[in-house]
């Protein structure tokens, strides 16, 4: 059996082929070895990308690099690796409800996507309202829907305020407290978090759930 940090470091190389045929087979390796398929995108398919990133930002990959590694990677997570991490939760009672999106201007929605089917897997009943979504579409779906959790993702440093907006609309409706608030992405920080008022940050996925499942319990005490 092959060793699990050669099988995760060749799924970083994989991403950096920008080659979909590489990503699926080094995918499909990783999942018949028993490699949890959160660890295959956490340690192995998001490195990649991260990569990815490093290389736009010193000027050795351009945008269309951007675009040749996120296509394979979201359609090996869409088709091999979400389907497992929903069959966890399958068959229980949703324990809570939360809204997820990405925020206004902001198109990058790989992690949302991951951090929607943890969510899911975790027995949330999330409502997904897509990337460049505007504060307000936040707070109304909220309010429809009765939500326990508002979360939202950011990934570009001027898109970051569309977070802050959310908080704003809510205080300013005076239904702040009817909601827990948790933000996440790349640039997005804990004293970011704090200092615009939400109920948590979360860096990865899974520290999203485990957030997630404290602030519902939180809730149902108050
Ligand atoms: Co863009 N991009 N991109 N991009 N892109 C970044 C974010 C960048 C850091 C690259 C770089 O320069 N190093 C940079 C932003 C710089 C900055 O503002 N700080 C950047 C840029 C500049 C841009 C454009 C402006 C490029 C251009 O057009 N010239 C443009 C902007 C478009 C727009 O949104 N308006 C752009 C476009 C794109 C693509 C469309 C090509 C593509 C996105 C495709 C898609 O998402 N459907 C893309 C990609 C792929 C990236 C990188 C390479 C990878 C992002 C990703 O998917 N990571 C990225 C580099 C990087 O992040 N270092 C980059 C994997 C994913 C699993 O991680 O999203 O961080 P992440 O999610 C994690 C955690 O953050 C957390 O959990 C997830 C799972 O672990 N998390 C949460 C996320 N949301 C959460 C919410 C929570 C809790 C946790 O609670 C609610």
């Amino acid at each position: 059996m092959l060793h699990k940090e050669k099988l995760l470091s060749g799924l970083v190389e994989a991403v950096l082929t920008l080659d979909e045929k590489v990503i699926v087979e080094k995918v499909r390796e990783a999942l018949s070895h028993g490699i949890d398929p959160v660890e295959i995108i956490e340690k192995g398919l998001a490195k990649g990308l991260k990569v990815v990133g490093d290389k736009y930002e010193a000027g050795e990959f351009f945008l269309m690099h951007l675009i040749a590694a996120a296509e394979p990677v979201q359609f090996v997570i869409r088709e091999f690796l979400e389907p497992e991490i929903r069959k966890r939760g399958s068959g229980r009672k949703p324990s809570g409800k939360i809204i997820l999106g990405t925020v206004e201007g902001d198109i990058h929605d790989i992690g949302k996507n991951i951090v929607g089917a943890m969510l899911t897997a975790a027995n949330f009943e999330v409502y997904d309202i897509g990337k460049d979504a505007p504060a307000e579409k936040f707070v109304e779906k909220a309010k429809e829907v009765q939500a326990d959790i508002i979360g939202a993702s950011a990934l570009l440093t001027t898109t970051m305020p569309g977070q802050k907006r959310i908080i704003e609309i809510l205080e300013r409706e005076g239904i702040r407290d009817r909601f827990k608030v948790i933000f996440g992405g790349a640039p997005v920080t804990e004293e970011w978090v704090k200092k615009i008022g939400a109920d948590g940050y979360a860096e990865d996925a899974v520290e999203a759930v485990k957030l997630a499942k404290k602030l519902l319990s939180e809730r149902k005490e108050e």
